[in-house]
């Protein structure tokens, strides 16, 4: 094939995203001219989205970091020189060895999540490398984590069915999940479940796009959903709605649960959760006689002090009404457990390598780290990838004026000048997804990708994997395993015989760019029980949880910071409501921000009015952590009381240099690691 001709190669969209699109790159003259989904790909089915549309933009835009560079000015004023990668990782190189020797390895921190989340450019030479440094481990559980250990409370994991199934459901719960914006090709089933006369309905104390498309809102008070599914328990119970023939064999503590139930009568649940005992009631009904009845979660109930109890709670109820005897029927999570069951992870990340004795900082609480005095050691090197702390991280004044430190060091590997990379030392050039290997997983569907490099990197960009390769040398690291290619890599991880891979090789995934995990059409994974918990039942009693001293029944319980509503009387909701935003990503592209126009506070007429707030004034939302300045949107997106902000704005293009994450408070989830962030309270001014 001539180099002037135009061909295609296949890939995948390395978001983080339960979606994870398998996509196909037209490249003329070794230019990427065209992007788009595989039409064969059968669950993507060849859509991409309003973010990833424009791809291209990310890879050929204005905006793109093209070569190394070194701060000239004072940290965060942008004033930066372009240097060679000699000289950007010579000195990077040397300044981590200084610090190393004077403090120690951790004193150093790498901080990363899934700006991409394939497995080679996002777990594989940073982990040796950092593991290799002794650097201070980061916990990454910002995501996802505090769910799934409330599942497994109850479940004994949070492994999901096929969200294909959805389809034969006839009664569908999106609890707490905005599938319109954040699931996008799983809104497509769902309405050929409508279509086959599926009721769809949403539990969100939001009207997100999905609730105004849904059959049935549901809008409890923040953070009352472990009240709300008890509730709905006590009145299927009281009511005989309960399967039980399914309990007596599938499940235990069915008597205490019974007990605990008393507690949630729907009058109390009705004032904890400000829903009516009417719509408690027809909501238990409905879902305990229409079948098949599935739960749809995410991450929407996460974000919050009691957030891995509320999975537990919500866990709870298909057994109760026996809705995983039907295909279609149950709870539908993340599908995570396939790729890091079947491929061998530990051969990519290297886990023996790492020092469990070294201290470990959560990365919701980056600003504590960063500007905490009693460190010791205190963080003197910061090393970003992956992420943008500045945007998404709670406590963001906490963060911004630890990334202002003289006194730490900072580099930032990035596509784009994000506030974050704003305040480093050195900026590095990654990669795209056009650019480099990968082999992406998904945690919201049942196939694995294959991305292959399609174009030349752009400018000097190298990939992550390179680049840390290039500094372990520098470091003095001559392991082998810092020699392995990223191809090698991709081989090594596939070199298994695991039964999920259904004997698919690299070169299947080279040719047809994705393979399907070999999980059975119909899957009813615990119609006759078979639960992976100590008891192989489900647990509604949990003597794991009472031997820890911890409660072993599924309860409500209100958050701390409610404790402190004097003077902040309104519950904050930030989360991904923005369409054209895949968490702080895209938000630096014009077209992106253009399209999502400027980031509102919703709040209900009944707290505008007393404020003397008019629909499109300018607000102050405030607590005592932080500030935002934006306009209102007075209206029923949200219910009095709640008020919301968009998550993923940068702090940059916001007129107070402050975004969501400013309000955001950093304390951690009951399990799982995860951040209370959707636990804030705030006032609200007219700032007219
Ligand atoms: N367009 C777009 N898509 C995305 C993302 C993005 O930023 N933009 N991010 C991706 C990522 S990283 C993730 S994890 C997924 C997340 O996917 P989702 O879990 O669907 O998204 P969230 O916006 O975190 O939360 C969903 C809903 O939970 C609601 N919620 C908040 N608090 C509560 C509560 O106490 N109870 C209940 N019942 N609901 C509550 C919010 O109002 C929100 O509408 O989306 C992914 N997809
Ligand atoms: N208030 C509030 N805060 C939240 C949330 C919320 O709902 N509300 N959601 C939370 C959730 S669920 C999540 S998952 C986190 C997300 O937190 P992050 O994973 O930090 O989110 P992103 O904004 O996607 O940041 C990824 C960065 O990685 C960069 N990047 C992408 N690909 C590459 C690459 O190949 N190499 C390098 N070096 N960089 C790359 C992107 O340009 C981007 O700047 O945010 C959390 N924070
Ligand atoms: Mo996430």
């Amino acid at each position: 094939m001539g180099e002037d001709m135009a061909h295609i190669v296949r890939g995948g969209c390395p978001h983080d995203c339960p979606d994870t699109c398998a996509w196909l790159v037209t490249v003329e003259d070794g230019v990427a001219t065209k992007l788009v989904g595989d039409p064969e790909h059968p669950y993507t089915r060849g859509g991409l989205c309003a973010k990833v549309n424009r791809y291209l933009d990310r890879v050929y835009g204005p905006q793109r970091l093209l070569s190394p560079l070194r701060r000239t000015g004072p940290k965060g004023s942008g004033a930066f020189e372009p240097v060679s990668w000699d000289e950007a990782l010579d000195d990077i190189a040397a300044r981590l060895q200084r610090i190393v020797a004077e403090s120690g390895g951790e004193a150093v921190l790498p901080y990363s999540y899934m700006g991409t989340q394939g497995f080679i450019q996002s777990r594989s030479m940073d982990r040796r490398f950092f593991a290799r440094l002794g650097a201070t481990r980061l916990e990454r559980a910002i995501c996802g984590s505090t769910g799934s250990v409330g599942i497994y409370h109850t479940l004994g994991s949070s492994d999901a069915l096929a969200p294909e199934e959805i389809v034969h459901s006839r009664f569908i719960v999106l609890w707490g999940t905005n599938t319109i914006v954040t699931n996008l090709h799983l809104w497509p089933l769902i309405r050929e479940a409508k279509a086959n006369g599926a009721t769809v309905v949403v539990v969100d104390p939001v009207r997100s796009r999905t609730a105004q498309a849904a059959d049935w809102h549901v809008a409890p008070l923040p953070g009352t959903d472990a009240a709300l599914a008890l509730g709905m328990m006590a009145v299927i119970v009281r009511e005989g709605l309960h399967d039980a023939e399914y309990i007596e064999r599938y499940t235990v503590g069915f008597e205490q649960l019974v007990e605990r139930l008393a507690d949630y009568p729907p009058e109390r649940v009705a004032a904890i959760t400000g829903l009516e005992v009417e719509e408690i009631e027809r909501l238990a009904r409905a879902y305990a006689t229409t079948r098949p009845a599935l739960i749809r979660t995410l991450v929407g109930m996460e974000h919050r002090e009691h957030g891995g109890m509320a999975y537990r709670a919500v866990a709870c109820l298909p057994a109760l009404v026996g809705a995983w005897r039907d295909v279609g029927g149950g709870l539908l999570h993340m599908t995570a457990n396939l790729p890091f069951e079947a491929l061998n992870t530990d051969a990519l990340e290297m886990p023996h390598l790492e020092d469990h004795s070294l201290r470990e900082v959560n990365m919701v609480q980056l600003g504590r780290a960063l500007t905490d005095p009693t460190l010791d050691p205190p963080i003197r090197a910061l090393v970003v990838y992956n992420s943008n702390p500045a945007t998404i991280a709670p406590e963001q004044n906490k963060v911004l004026a630890g990334l202002r430190r003289d006194d730490l060091f900072t580099v930032v590997l990035e596509h784009v000048m994000t506030d974050t990379a704003r305040h480093a030392d050195y900026v590095l050039p990654a990669t795209t997804q056009l650019e480099h290997w990968d082999l992406v997983w998904s945690w919201g569907q049942t196939y694995l990708t294959l991305n292959q490099p399609a174009i030349a990197p752009v400018g000097d960009a190298l990939p992550n994997t390179e680049i840390f390769r290039r500094l372990a040398a520098r470091m003095g690291f001559d392991e082998p395993y810092f020699q392995e290619t990223d191809e090698q890599m991709i081989r090594a991880m596939l070199d298994v015989a695991h039964p999920l891979l259904g004997g698919a090789t690299f070169d299947d995934l080279k040719e047809r760019g994705w393979i399907r995990f070999a999980v059975p059409q119909g899957y009813r994974p615990y119609a006759e029980g078979g639960f992976p918990t100590r008891s192989g039942k489900c647990e509604f009693y949990s003597e794991r949880l009472a031997k820890r001293g911890e409660d072993p029944l599924p309860n409500w319980t209100a958050p701390r910071e409610q404790a402190m509503r004097d003077g902040y009387p309104l519950s904050l909701i930030a989360a991904k409501s923005a369409l054209h935003f895949l968490n702080s990503s895209y938000a630096g592209l014009e077209h992106h921000r253009n399209a999502e126009r400027e980031p509102l506070l919703d709040i209900h007429p009944f707290d505008a009015g007393p404020r003397d707030i008019a629909d499109g004034a300018m607000v102050r939302v405030f607590n005592a952590r932080g500030e935002v300045q934006v306009k209102a949107r007075v209206g029923e997106r949200v219910r009095p009381g709640v008020v919301a902000l968009p998550f993923g704005w940068w702090p940059a293009h916001s007129r107070s240099s402050t975004s969501a994450n400013a309000l955001n408070q950093d304390t951690l989830s009951d399990w799982g690691g995860g951040g209370a962030f959707h636990d804030t309270l705030v006032e609200v001014t007219s700032d007219q």
